[in-house]
């Protein structure tokens, strides 16, 4: 879909004498769709010049998904923020501090909130929460089944792979027998969530006590072979360094060659506020737009890179569709605490499909809103530009 304009812009950026051959050679290779090494990704990171990646990506970008962007109408239920793990960068679960503040839905309430919306044109429930001692595999089941009873087109897009693995461990199943029960039941797809730092060196310093790289990747691998899509994160901007933001990738491009079952790869920008690692200070936006870049850049078998505006705020999210960036995630109604919580601008994570739309718009992107599965439903670039800003 890249046009020879795209292209020349490419080669009038790296004409530039301030450009190194080095960066000139890799360029090359992301012109010509060759894949780029390990070494040469964390080169990127260390050495690649903003305006170079984000001319790059973009490019790469506009091959894959030409001038669109992405967004779906969803909600968000979180089940509970009681979790069994510890992890240091979480201001969300509550089970060894402060436990009288979390919360535990019942399956009543659960479809109480996706009754709500019986008037409206969502497509997406995304169901994601703590990891809760007493909530099993045969509860969530009976929450799927009910949804779905109650409104069988909503696609269920739900539990992060520390959920799954430890739910199938309660249950006594494997990782394939408690998919198909899932499955059975109505669940669709797997969100991208717990990926954290595959890095050893990291994950026992951030999430010791979780599913580690193998188990995250298998059950992934697994739900593909069921032919359940899902996404992949990374939780970046902390005390991790370039050599593990790669080795992270790299895993997860190994996989997808094998079972190209993920969707979008999703760079989760890390928030200080209220976790066990305040300590650490955020990343600047140079360094955020470079995140997405050369993940664009070093995903190439990645069909999008998703921008997650409730945790990134609005206007950097804008900022990122010239980064490689060609999904916003969705209208989210103020239905998640995950971020609020750690922090971020968005402290209740609401917009409507004008807003969204006019987001895009802005950037100067076409909006398109998308099923889950990125089906297109509708193109909105007809839809006036108000004055909202
Ligand atoms: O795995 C927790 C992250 C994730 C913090 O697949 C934090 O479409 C930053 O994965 N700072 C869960 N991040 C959310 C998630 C997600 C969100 C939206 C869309 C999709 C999708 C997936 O939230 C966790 C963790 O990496 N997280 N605490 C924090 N302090
Ligand atoms: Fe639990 Fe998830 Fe928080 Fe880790 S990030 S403590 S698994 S809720």
């Amino acid at each position: 879909m890249s046009t020879e304009a795209d292209l020349s812009r490419v080669k009038n950026i790296l004409n530039r004498s301030s450009i190194t051959k080095d960066i000139k050679d890799l360029a090359e290779k992301i012109v010509a769709e060759e894949r780029l090494t390990p070494e040469e990704g964390e080169f990127l990171f260390e050495k690649g010049p903003l305006p170079v990646l984000g001319t790059l990506a973009n490019y790469v970008r506009e091959k894959k998904s030409g001038n669109k962007t992405y967004f779906n109408r969803n909600f968000h239920i979180e089940p509970t923020n009681v979790c069994v793990f510890s992890c240091s960068f979480c201001s969300y679960s509550r089970l060894y501090k402060h436990r009288e503040d979390g919360w535990e839905l019942s399956a009543d309430d659960m479809l109480d909130m996706v009754k709500k919306y019986d008037d409206q044109p969502i497509t997406e429930v995304h169901i994601v929460g703590g990891v809760h001692p007493k909530l099993n595999l045969e509860f969530f089941c009976e929450v799927i089944r009910r949804i779905k009873a109650h409104r069988p087109e909503l696609h269920i897009k739900g539990f992060t792979a520390v959920e799954l693995d430890y739910m199938f461990r309660k249950a006594k199943v494997s990782v394939e027998e408690g998919l198909n029960i899932l499955k059975e039941a109505g669940l669709q797809s797997m969100p991208g969530g717990g990926a954290e730092i595959f890095h050893p060196d990291i994950r026992k310093k951030i999430c010791v006590d979780k599913v580690d790289a193998e188990g995250w990747l298998k059950i992934h691998k697994a739900a593909h072979r069921l032919g359940m899509p899902t996404n992949a994160t990374i939780l970046y901007g902390h005390i991790e360094n370039y050599f593990h933001r790669i080795d992270h990738m790299e895993k997860l491009r190994q996989l997808q060659d094998k079972t190209h079952g993920f969707n979008a790869f999703i760079p989760l920008k890390f928030r200080n506020k209220n976790n066990d690692m305040s300590y650490v200070p955020e990343s600047t936006i140079v360094e955020d737009l470079k995140m997405y870049a050369v993940a664009r850049l070093y995903l190439d078998n990645f069909p999008h890179i998703k921008a997650y505006w409730a945790m990134l705020g609005r206007q950097t999210t804008q900022l990122t569709l010239a980064y490689g960036v060609d999904d916003v995630d969705g209208t989210i109604d103020d239905t998640t605490k995950i971020y609020s919580m750690a922090g971020a601008e968005e402290q209740h994570p609401r917009m409507s499909t004008e807003e969204l739309v006019m987001l895009i718009k802005k950037a100067g992107r076409i909006p398109i809103e998308r099923d889950t599965v990125y089906h297109e439903l509708h193109d909105y670039s007809e839809m006036e530009v108000s004055n909202l800003s």
